[in-house]
């Protein structure tokens, strides 16, 4: 038996991904669900997962549900202690918990103008100053941890933030915001990230677009690669 991760569109949902980021990267075996995010039944299908009204939900071996990407990135860290999804110093850990929990109680400017979609990238995106103000607060957490670490991710090697701040990093990207160099730096090491490489390529597979996450009329430009 192994972990079930029920997950929306992969070319859409933020949360499936940060869940799905919070495994793969460290090894923890995972099968994925996929259902159609705000399709006809999608209420109706986490209900009978045993969540409630969002994704990602995560079944355990042990058949533990957990309905939340917060609950279920603090249980892997007690399953599997010795994977380094956090980092070893304890100091550093209670910072990367309290940014993650910052990310997923926050921003909401920039979440709630910036949809993701990996897909493509948008011209012409024009940012209210409350989303720039995001956009500087995000700055302010990635400089810190990177200046000490020394990158290419938060803590060094890829943890427990990086999978909160993945679809961060790819809105900062895919809408064209203003970021320094360091930014950019970590936003690249994101996107090319093997298994969010992984899963974008699924995401690229799926046929139905969601309305409500179309920013027409901006333009549709290709999502950023890095050869
Ligand atoms: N707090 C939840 C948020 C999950 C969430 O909002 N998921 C979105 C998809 S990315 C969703 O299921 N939205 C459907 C809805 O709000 O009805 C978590 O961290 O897991």
């Amino acid at each position: 038996m192994t972990y079930t991760l029920l997950i929306g569109q992969q070319s859409y949902s933020s949360w499936s991904l940060r869940a799905w980021l919070s495994c793969a990267p460290f090894g923890i075996p995972v099968t994925l669900e996929k259902i159609e995010i705000y399709g006809p039944s999608f209420h109706a299908e986490v209900t009978a997962f045993g969540g409630n009204r969002t994704v990602p939900v995560m079944r355990t071996p042990e058949g533990g549900i957990l309905a939340d990407s917060l609950a279920i990135a603090w249980h892997l860290t007690e399953a599997f202690p010795d994977r380094g999804l956090l980092p070893a110093d304890p100091v550093e850990r209670a910072e990367a918990m309290s940014i993650i929990c910052e990310m997923h109680d926050g921003f909401a400017d920039l979440r709630g103008n910036c949809q993701v979609n990996l897909r493509n990238a948008w011209a012409g995106f024009r940012p209210s100053d409350a989303v720039l103000a995001d956009v500087a607060r995000i700055e302010t957490i990635w400089a810190r941890a990177l200046d000490r670490s020394g990158g290419p991710f938060l803590y060094g090697d890829f943890t427990l933030a990086d999978a909160f701040y993945a679809p961060v990093a790819t809105r900062l990207l895919t809408y064209v915001l203003p970021m320094s160099d360091t930014a950019q730096g970590y936003a690249r090491a994101i996107v090319t990230q093997p298994d969010f490489v992984t899963w974008r390529n699924e995401g690229m597979k799926e046929t139905q677009e969601i309305a409500r996450y179309d920013k027409a009329p901006l333009e549709r430009i290709p999502f950023p690669t890095f050869d």
